[in-house]
């Protein structure tokens, strides 16, 4: 890969429908929203970014641990996400909070952020995998996944995310291989955010993109300016038809009838396999960029030239968003002063939810076993005598 730092938009391969200002391109198709839909990814841009400025403000404070920020990657999670049913699988890695957010478990989800096992658990409920650490292990799980939906019948895709960083690992080429050969209805989510920590995406892969790794394993690889909230939805929208039914991408387009002029995204009923072609995967590469830190313990000025971050900061989606929004009449001052309002709320009420979950430090061994093994019962018992000599004040962060 040549040394990253270049403006996606000049890139030819890489799909796009607004351009920097948040215009439409000449030679691009909006896609068929209704209003509330256009409205509702910018509302779930706006949320996901104070989002993501308090939870770093948070963790300055010493009220959660360590935080990955996710500014300048909004438009990739909110807009794929939004291009896929609700009962589709999310499985991602561990910054793409915005897909989150579209599945409305901002309160469920920020406790992890606090320490609670709590917080991945209940994210099950929206079809969200727990979040991964462990770089790459997540995906060959969400192909399994993928291919149990197909093994039973069931009308759903697997989107897995991931970064560049994760393409290294042998977990990504075992899952991609898996999904080739048998058709597993997965979209793996590539976020191409420049960097891998302090790895530049230069050191991580001699491939041109990533995208094109898909190539070796039998399937389409598409890029996108993952900083542009409709080309994601639109790239991921026809990513999933082809994963639902296979072929060209013409299966299965009936709406779910939650918006007049909608192209059929969202809610149950996207489109379904019609029975006669195979789902095929794809992997989609979110050209995108990381305006901020690796996670808070990271300080990027040691190795990132400002100059790189300022050209990709003038690309940011949420002013993309609601410049095309403004401009086609679909939201006005007042409009956006309402989302901006909400979403200080939205993530206000989930941050006084998540400070009031109880703590019990013995939960940290409940989640991974079924039953303890001996040295992790040995260790839980240490913990709860000292609890009982302590008290369980003396465990508390205050
Ligand atoms: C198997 C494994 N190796 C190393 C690490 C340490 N590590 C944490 S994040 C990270 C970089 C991952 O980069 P990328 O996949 O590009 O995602 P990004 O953080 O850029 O979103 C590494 C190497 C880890 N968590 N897991």
């Amino acid at each position: 890969m040549d040394e990253y730092g270049g403006d996606p938009l000049a890139d030819e391969d890489v799909v796009r429908v607004l351009d920097a200002n948040g215009r439409p391109l000449s030679d691009a198709t909006v896609p068929d929203l209704s209003d509330d839909r256009f409205r509702a990814i910018y509302r779930d841009l706006v949320v996901t970014r104070r989002f993501d400025e308090r939870a770093v403000s948070l963790q300055r404070q010493g009220r959660i641990g360590t935080y990955a920020p996710c500014a300048g990657q909004e438009a990739s999670a909110v807009g794929s996400t939004h291009a896929l049913a609700d009962r589709d699988l999310i499985s991602y890695q561990y910054r793409e909070h915005g897909a989150i957010v579209v599945r409305d478990l901002l309160t469920e989800y920020l406790p992890y952020w606090m320490g609670h096992e709590v917080g991945t658990e209940a994210i099950a409920a929206g079809n969200v995998f727990p979040l991964n650490i462990g770089i790459g292990a997540h995906i060959p799980h969400a192909v399994g996944a993928a291919w149990a939906f197909d093994y039973r019948d069931e009308d759903r895709v697997a989107a897995c995310h991931f970064g560049g960083g994760a393409t290294s690992e042998g977990d990504f080429h075992e899952a991609m291989n898996f999904a080739g050969v048998f058709d597993t209805p997965t979209l793996f989510c590539c976020h191409a955010n420049g960097w891998a920590i302090s790895i530049p995406e230069s050191g991580q892969t001699a491939s041109e993109t990533f995208a094109q790794k898909a190539d070796a394993y039998g399937f389409d690889g598409i890029r996108v300016d993952g900083m542009d909230p409709l080309a994601s939805y639109a790239v991921t929208r026809e990513a999933a038809k082809r994963a639902r039914s296979g072929g060209d991408g013409s299966g299965g387009d009936e709406s779910d009838g939650s918006g007049s002029g909608e192209d059929g995204a969202g809610g149950d009923g996207s489109g379904g396999s019609d029975g006669d072609t195979p789902p095929r995967p794809a992997l989609i590469e979110f050209v995108e960029y990381r305006f901020g830190a690796h996670t808070t313990a990271d300080d990027p000025t040691v190795y990132r030239d400002p100059d790189e971050v300022d050209r990709w900061r003038a690309l940011d989606p949420l002013d993309r968003m609601e410049t095309f929004l403004r401009e086609t009449g679909r939201i006005d001052d007042e409009g956006v002063a309402a989302i901006r309002e909400e979403a200080d709320e939205v993530v206000a009420d989930a941050i006084d939810a998540a400070e009031s979950v109880e703590a019990d430090p013995a939960d940290m061994f409940d989640n991974a076993y079924d039953e303890l093994p001996p040295e992790l019962r040995r260790q839980r018992d240490e913990l709860l005598d000292a609890v009982d000599e302590h008290g369980a004040d003396a465990f508390s962060r205050e």
